[in-house]
């Protein structure tokens, strides 16, 4: 049985990870710029202190990334050798609306999207585009707060109707937003909050997620109005969360877990708040403020598919637990998984049981949209790489996406691994922890020539669009 024939393969990345030329093209500044690598990352994603300039003796990894705004005609060239046959890419929104609440777009940065969807149809490439990736106009954050305001809704809304419109021969996937249960870990990243003194954190985090959500309701909807043809997803950072033990106190404790991720996915896929949500997020004092006619926004305009990253299961117990990391979420450490060099678990069978519990829930088609290892790749004296883990990452978790496929009847369209060329670390901003099948000669230092060379990974994965997921 295998794959479906028209299955979708292919690779993601996102515009602050890859693109870099910030100040090229007309483009504004956006959160995504002002995250340095070092120690004060993780508190600025988090929204712990506030910086929206550009500060002295800060490395901004975002400013250059591994300048695909220069080399993307190469780099897609490369992933159709691959023969990808989908392309997962972000906009970065302050290409075209350079401060977030304009009239009129930056026809440069509309051009430069255009050309990358003409560079994939040369080799039958589609691309499956997320509005925001962890984007937002500093502009908006100065003005409005970022997503706090609810006037963001109409912003994110102007820049939805030039995408739809202006793309609407090229593109006909869409993601609303990137992990979107992202803004509870880091709300600086998700959602471009600054935390002000004294506020309830939790409040304001919900109340932006509030309207994100209605942004993505009325995102689908005018997706739909503009081109019938427009499939639009939600997307969420996935990853089923273990009991520690078979205690109930620690089976209760991972439910509580999966309540606070698929809640963003409960609202977007089922078109309602949750009793538990809405119960305990009143008990909390937490609860957002909504509009009359919300509820029929979210309940009238729900998404066509879910698409989810996937890099780990987690882990959770009532009492205290050695911790382990993953993906900005924390967890108990697993002693029946191995870890990666970043210490995130690596639990391929936690894959198919992702996939099935999300089939189970929403009983919608699904999109694996990110999945893959991020490991330091030392090239040898001639240059090449050979980076077997890598593979043998990607097999066993390929493997299993399979039998999810073929034993349990999970509707997949598709499968991107994040990410196909080496990028910039959206956690720790780090140029050498790599996940790419294509190699960048850029080091941690930022010496290197930026030359591109294909991994062995690149010739496995070729392999594998190649035969449908038959050969792994
Ligand atoms: C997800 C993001 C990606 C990507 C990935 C890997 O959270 O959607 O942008 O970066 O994780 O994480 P990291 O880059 O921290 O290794």
């Amino acid at each position: 049985m295998g794959f479906p024939e028209n299955f979708l393969w292919g690779g993601a990345m996102a515009a602050n990870q890859c693109e870099g030329g910030i100040f090229e093209g007309g483009r504004g500044l956006a959160n995504v710029d002002l995250c340095p690598s070092g120690s004060r990352r993780q508190e600025i994603l988090r929204g712990h202190g506030k910086i929206l300039q550009m500060e002295p003796g800060c490395h901004y990894p975002s400013a250059e990334a591994i300048d695909f705004y220069h080399h993307f005609r190469e780099d897609i060239r490369l992933l159709g050798e691959m023969g990808f046959r989908v392309f997962r890419l972000s906009i970065a929104w302050t290409r075209i609306f350079p401060k977030g609440d304009e009239e009129k777009p930056n026809e440069e940065g509309l051009r430069f999207y255009d050309e990358i969807f003409e560079e994939c149809k040369k080799y039958g490439i589609q691309p499956l585009v997320t509005i925001s990736h962890f984007d937002c106009p500093v502009y908006l954050i100065e003005k409005y707060g970022g997503w706090r305001d609810r006037r963001m809704i109409d912003f994110y809304l102007r820049l939805c109707r030039v995408l739809f419109t202006r793309y609407q021969d090229k593109v006909t996937l869409w993601l609303t937003f990137n992990e979107i249960n992202m803004i509870l870990h880091a709300p600086f990243m998700g959602a471009g909050l600054c935390f002000r003194e004294g506020e309830n954190e939790e409040l304001v985090k919900y109340q932006a997620a509030h309207h994100e959500l209605v942004a993505s309701a009325l995102a689908t909807k005018l997706a739909h109005e503009i081109n019938p043809k427009n499939q639009v997803g939600c997307m969420f950072a996935a990853g089923s969360v273990y009991p520690f033990s078979c205690r109930p106190e620690d089976v209760w404790e991972a439910l509580l877990k999966e309540q606070e991720n698929y809640f963003f996915v409960d609202v977007q896929s089922r078109g309602y708040y949750p009793a538990y949500a809405k119960i305990r997020l009143q008990k909390r004092g937490i609860f957002p403020q909504m509009q009359t006619g919300d509820e029929e926004i979210l309940k009238k305009y729900p998404v066509d598919f879910i698409s989810f990253s996937y890099y780990n299961s987690r882990c959770v117990s009532a009492g205290t637990q050695e911790m382990a990391e993953g993906n900005l979420f924390q967890s108990a450490k697993n002693p029946f998984v191995n870890y990666s060099d970043w210490g995130w678990p690596i639990d391929p069978l936690g894959l198919r049981i992702t996939l099935n519990q999300v089939y189970d829930r929403y009983q919608k088609p699904m999109f694996i949209v990110e999945n893959g290892l991020g490991a330091e790749d030392i090239p040898e004296a001639d240059g090449k790489i050979f980076d077997d883990y890598r593979i043998e990452y990607l097999r066993e978790h390929i493997q299993e996406m399979k039998k999810a496929v073929e034993e349990d009847g999970v509707e997949l369209m598709g499968y991107t691994s994040w990410a196909p060329i080496d990028l910039i670390s959206a956690g720790t901003g780090e140029m050498k922890k790599r996940y790419g099948f294509i190699y960048v000669d850029k080091q941690e230092d930022g010496s290197g020539t930026r030359k591109r060379t294909r991994k062995k990974s690149f010739y496995w994965y070729q392999k594998v669009i190649e035969t449908n997921g038959e050969e792994l």
